[in-house]
């Protein structure tokens, strides 16, 4: 989303876990990676403010100034321990049983280490949860009331680091558990259309 906000071409190459270690010179332990002129960049924020940096004169990911990043950087920190537990209880079974054989060995022995726990026993069913991830999602939910975007009148950065965090629920899901006329149904619909519908075309585990 950061790609085609910046008006580059954007190309996505699904990567197995098992994958990782083979991009670029094998030093990555996550993605996205950014090879940029001979650098590479490591982490989504990472690879914003490479972007912004490179790339000043297209429309920006951050408000401009150090209050623009600070700002999506609260985004940041807000989304992942508020939802990534959540989300992860969702739809760990789901994502486990979308990957190779080699993939699911190796999410399984990373994942249960981290849980301390068998998948089987972390996964909850949506219903399950839904209530703590709409409650999650009430300071997305008020401020997108009277905004269109996290960014104000325009998508920034922020919007991109809680879209894609829900786009695993759409991917693993087919759908956010949130009523259709939720306030961050209706923002994530959006965030769908941005840039030619381009997330719409990001493949689908869920039928
Ligand atoms: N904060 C990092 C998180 C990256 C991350 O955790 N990526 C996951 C997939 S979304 C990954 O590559 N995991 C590799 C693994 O678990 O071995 C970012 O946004 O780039």
């Amino acid at each position: 989303m950061a790609l085609a906000h910046k008006g580059l071409d954007v190309e996505m190459v699904p990567t197995p876990f098992t994958g990782v270690a083979a991009i670029a010179d094998g030093t990555s332990k996550t993605v996205p990676v950014l090879e940029d002129d001979g650098s590479l960049i490591r982490d989504s924020f990472a690879i914003a403010l490479h972007l912004e940096a490179r790339h000043p004169a297209r429309p920006l990911l951050f408000l401009a100034g150090e209050g623009g990043v600070a700002a999506a950087r609260f985004v940041e920190r807000w989304a992942a321990p508020a939802l990534h537990i959540l989300i992860s209880r969702m739809i760990i079974m789901r994502v486990h049983d979308a990957l190779d054989p080699a993939d699911q060995t190796y999410f399984r022995g990373s994942r249960e280490k981290r849980f301390g726990m068998r998948l089987e026993s972390f996964e909850e069913a949506p219903e399950a949860l839904r209530d703590a991830f709409a409650a999650a999602l009430e300071p997305a939910r008020r401020t997108l009331h009277s905004h269109e975007w996290l960014g104000g009148e325009s998508p920034l950065f922020a919007d991109y680091i809680l879209f894609g965090t829900l786009m695993w629920l759409d991917i693993f899901l087919g759908r956010l558990p949130l009523a259709p006329d939720d306030e961050v149904t209706r923002w994530f619909e959006r965030c769908l259309d941005l840039h030619g519908g381009l997330a719409r075309g990001a493949k689908r585990a869920a039928a």
